[in-house]
Formats: structure tokens, C-alpha cells, sequence
């Protein structure tokens, strides 16, 4: 178990190197209250969701990894989130799927309503947390094809939107219920494997299903709408209707939120640099962060130089209120719930770090053009104490310091995980 008292001792320290810069420590402490991260709830049980008629993943996403423990259940599921939760500092909130219904009957995707959520809204009221939604377009009969708000069968998209307006009455509901605003987002798996002849049609058909789903007023105050887009997946490896240019567009004309996942993008592009001109034009954005191995794998976020980038961006534009920050990975290799804790912690870790940074002073080298002072300092700013601000931050929220959760996750293994069959 780490020290109290080292952990205050090498907070003051890190307080004095940091009050040099003239960054105040306590209060950047304060300003991370501001952070509410979207974790997602299908880490924890491979995107399997809770509807009685069982479909298999489907979409050209995949899981992989067979560890014990997988959540057989919403109070399985819940309750693993809510040791998670406990591991990890600050009031956050919890992404859901539409297959993550709570109800007894069979019900199908265009028939979700509010009613069937609203188990997970008392639940969320008694953790204190903010709900986000998402229709669930793959996993179903009706996407096996590869196509849904874009498919050729006027039936097929007409489900489709549907589900994508009950969810948006969804989101609605627990921005109404919470009192804190839910962002809905949509993602699809639509588009083909080789080259398709017509381009054009697939994303005409899309524009006018995503219309037609918009069409349905609901207000901003509780329910925001999200476009998610995508360079390829699993059996769309040559077209993907929603591609980055046609939501970035879309967004933009009917001013949505545009959903940046930072697995789906070409490997060596930087998804950090897209923030900055896309809330030029649009209100906010919705990021989903992940860490893609190779491909889009949804690995666990890691503290690297890609998520630190992307986070840099928002916090030296001051883009905090205008960024809703979610994260989107689902590996079965390791302890589900180990890995809510290690993406969370992560993500959390790379903010504060970031609001350490004293940014007027590097804008300051920037704008008269020392920069060489701009490169020596912000080299330098990279291995300051901000671990030591962390640590601190995490006694300060009674959550454990340094990798002493690791342990409470190990019991919770053996206590709870591995009495699962
Ligand atoms: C898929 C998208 C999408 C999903 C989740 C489960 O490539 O990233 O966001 O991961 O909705
Ligand atoms: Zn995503």
C-alpha cells in the first residue's frame, strides 16, 4: 500500500515545482471535477447485451479472449461497473447500447422504449452518474447483410430509423430523468467487402435516413445527437458509407456532433489534429478513445503519446465544455474490470496532465516566435511531478493511489469473477 504521507510529501513538492511555472496545483485539482468521461458498459460483457432473442456480434467489429468473469446479467454488469467505479476518481458516466435493455419480454429494436431503460436510470441515480445512449445497427437479422440505414430495401432502413428515433426517446429520457444531458450516438456498419460500383447511392440513401431520423424534435437540453464515422471494418474493408467526409458534412450542415473515434482513422493519421478545425465550425464534438492495435482492435486506452495528443488539444484550446469525452474499447484477454480501471485511470491521468502544462507561456514563446524555447520547454514540461499531483488527486477522491486498486481487483476476481461459470 502506498504511504499517505508520501504521497502529501511529494505533492508539495510537485505543488512548488509546478507554482514556479505559475500553474496552481489545487486548483487544476478542482477544474478535473469538470471531467466526466463516458465509460462503456459493453467492456463488460463483450458487447453481448441483455435481449432475450440472443444474436451474435456482428458489424465487422470483433472481441477476443475468453477470460472468466464475463457479466451474465444488467445486476452482474452493474455490479462490476460500480467496482470499477469505485477505483476510479471523480463522478463520471455510463455509455449504454440498446441491446442493454432491462426487461423480461422479448422486444425488438424498433420497439425500445424509455420504460424498458428505466432500471438503469434508478441505478444511475443511486451512483450519481450521467447516461449516454446508442442505437445498437449490427448484432440483428436485419444488418447480417453488412447494410443498415443505407441498405437498398426501403423495409429494412425504415426499421433502422426506427430504432435510431426510439433511441433518441431514450436519450431524451435520461436527460430528462438526470437532469444532465445525454448524448445519443449513431454508428453503422454499413458497406462492402470489395469495390463497389455506385458510391454515391449507399450515401444518398444514408443522408435521407439519418433526415428522416431528425426529423423528430427533441430538445437539445436533454438528448444530444452524435454521427460516428469509420475507414473500414471487417467485411467493409473497400466502402464504408459513413465515411470520416461524409459525417464531418452531414455534422456540419444539420449540426449534429461529430463522433471522432480515434480507432478509425488510417493508422498514421493524427485524429488530435482534426479537434481544432472541426469546433471551428461545429458546437461540440464527441470523442470515442480508443487504442488500435494494427487495426481497429479496441484495445484498452494506454497513457501513450496518441491519447496524450488528443487530450493536449482540447485543454490548450480550452475545449473542455465543448468535447464530451467517451471511451470505446472491449478486450476479453484481461479482467473486464481491470480494464474499465486502466482505460479510465488513463484517460483521467492524460487530462490532468495536460491542465498541468502552463499553456500562456508556451503560446507566449509561440506567438513571437521563440521556438526554441517553445520545443526546449515543452520537452522539458513532459516529465514533470504530474504523477505526484495524481497520486494526490486520488487520496484526495478516496479512490487508491498508484496500482494499489490492483489489488481490490484481484479480490474482487476471486470473490465475485470466478464464481461466474
Ligand atoms: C465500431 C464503433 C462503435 C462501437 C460501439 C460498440 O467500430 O467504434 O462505436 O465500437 O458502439
Ligand atoms: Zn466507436
Amino acid at each position: 500500500m502506498v504511504k499517505k504521507s508520501s504521497v502529501e510529501k511529494a505533492y508539495q513538492l510537485a505543488k512548488e515545482r509546478y507554482a514556479e511555472l505559475g500553474v496552481d496545483t489545487d486548483q487544476i485539482i478542482e477544474k478535473m471535477d469538470n471531467l466526466a468521461i463516458s465509460m462503456p458498459c459493453w467492456q463488460g460483457d463483450d458487447i453481448s447485451g441483455f435481449e432475450k432473442s440472443e444474436h451474435a456480434l456482428s458489424g465487422g467489429i470483433d472481441v477476443t479472449g475468453n477470460y472468466p468473469g464475463k457479466a451474465r446479467n444488467i445486476l452482474e454488469l452493474r455490479n462490476d461497473m460500480e467496482e470499477a467505479l469505485s477505483l476510479i476518481p471523480g463522478q463520471h458516466r455510463v455509455n449504454l447500447h440498446a441491446i442493454y435493455l432491462d426487461t423480461d419480454q422479448a422486444v425488438d429494436r424498433d420497439e425500445i422504449k424509455p420504460e424498458h431503460f428505466a432500471g438503469w436510470v434508478d441505478w444511475a441515480k443511486e451512483n450519481g452518474l450521467g447516461l449516454d445512449f446508442n442505437p445498437t445497427c449490427f448484432s440483428h437479422p436485419k444488418s447480417d447483410d453488412g447494410f443498415t440505414l443505407s441498405h437498398p430495401d426501403q423495409e429494412i432502413r425504415d426499421f433502422w430509423i426506427e430504432h435510431c428515433q426510439a433511441s433518441r426517446k431514450i436519450g431524451e429520457y435520461f436527460g430528462k430523468e438526470l437532469g444532465d444531458t445525454a448524448v445519443t450516438n449513431i454508428w453503422i456498419p454499413d458497406g462492402y467487402k470489395d469495390m463497389p460500383v455506385d458510391r454515391l447511392a449507399p450515401r444518398q440513401r444514408l443522408k435521407d435516413s439519418l433526415d428522416k431520423i431528425f426529423t423528430q424534435q427533441i430538445d437539445s437540453k436533454y438528448n444530444l445527437d452524435a454521427v460516428e464515422s469509420k475507414l473500414f471494418g471487417i467485411g467493409s474493408e473497400s466502402y464504408v458509407t459513413g465515411s470520416y467526409d461524409f459525417y464531418l458534412s452531414y455534422a456540419l450542415q444539420n449540426e449534429k456532433l461529430l463522433c471522432l473515434d480515434t480507432g478509425h482513422f488510417h493508422p498514421t493519421e493524427d485524429v488530435y489534429d482534426k479537434i481544432s478545425t472541426s469546433l471551428l465550425y461545429l458546437d461540440e464534438i464527441l470523442l470515442h478513445i480508443t487504442r488500435s492495435v494494427r487495426w481497429d482492435s479496441d484495445h484498452v486506452v494506454a497513457f501513450d503519446d496518441k491519447l496524450n495528443k488528443v487530450v493536449e488539444e482540447i485543454i490548450r484550446s480550452d475545449f473542455l465544455d465543448r468535447v464530451h469525452v467517451g471511451l470505446d474499447f472491449f478486450d476479453a484477454s484481461i479482467n473486464r474490470t481491470a480494464a474499465w480501471v486502466i482505460g479510465m485511470r488513463n484517460t483521467q491521468k492524460a487530462f490532468l496532465k495536460a491542465m498541468l502544462e502552463p499553456v500562456a507561456q508556451l503560446k507566449e514563446f509561440e506567438s513571437r516566435g521563440d521556438f526554441t524555447s517553445r520545443l526546449a520547454l515543452m520537452e522539458e514540461y513532459k516529465t514533470y511531478p504530474f504523477n505526484a499531483v495524481w497520486d494526490y488527486y486520488c487520496l484526495k477522491n478516496e479512490t487508491p493511489v498508484g496500482s494499489d486498486w490492483l489489488a481490490e481487483i484481484k479480490e474482487y476476481e476471486k470473490n465475485v469473477l470466478l464464481k461466474r461459470d
